[in-house]
């Protein structure tokens, strides 16, 4: 399957993002975006897909978190994107239920080379902390469209906001870790099309 790994660095008025992942790792990562509940999900991310995720920040968090959040997410579906290469010998599809304490969270994943987004939480007020709730929202579209994959977040019932973001990002891992995982049965493209 070769090397499966990507760096990417990207640069704009609001932000300068580099990230850089190995999705055959052993979820290995450092984050450092400088918003430290979003470092904290990051971890989750990169622990529970075993997807070395190296993520580092500088944006105008003077203005607020958001800029940065949702560049991370672009920077990262793009790198995910090109780690997967041709796509051959993947599951392709990936799905998690997670519960966090009193809350659950369901993702489905198709990296299907096609973006699409559906996502379906309602938060508790407006902040995690003092995190926007919304960001994480923004975040998941991000790297939805830049990985060109499908990506559908539900979240049936939980109540303490903390917990959702966890259930989430702990779901999405877990869907990620199956979805890029080799098909030990097929070597091939998992498409009708041949490609994806
Ligand atoms: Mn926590």
């Amino acid at each position: 399957m070769g090397n499966r790994t990507a760096e990417i660095s990207r640069a704009t008025k609001e932000t300068r993002v580099r990230v850089a992942l190995d999705l055959d790792g052993s979820g290995k990562s450092a984050p450092k975006t400088g918003v430290g509940f979003f470092d904290h999900m990051l971890d989750l991310l990169a622990r529970h897909s075993l997807i070395d995720l190296d993520v580092s920040a500088e944006g105008d968090l003077q203005v607020d978190a958001h800029h940065t959040v949702e560049d991370v997410g672009i920077v990262l579906g793009q790198a995910l994107e090109k780690a997967l290469g041709e796509k051959r010998g993947i599951q392709r599809y990936g799905w998690a239920i997670v519960p966090m304490d009193e809350s659950l969270a369901q993702v489905a994943i198709d990296l299907s080379g096609r973006p699409a987004f559906v996502f379906r939480v309602e938060f508790k007020g407006e902040t995690i902390g003092n995190f926007p709730a919304e960001l994480i929202e923004e975040f998941f579209k991000a790297l939805a469209v830049n990985a060109k994959m499908n990506l559908h977040v539900f979240v049936p019932y939980g109540s303490n906001n903390h917990h959702i973001s966890e259930a989430i990002f702990k779901a999405t891992a877990r869907a990620l870790r199956l979805a890029v995982s080799q098909d030990p049965r097929n070597s091939d493209v998992p498409s009708t099309k041949g490609s994806l």
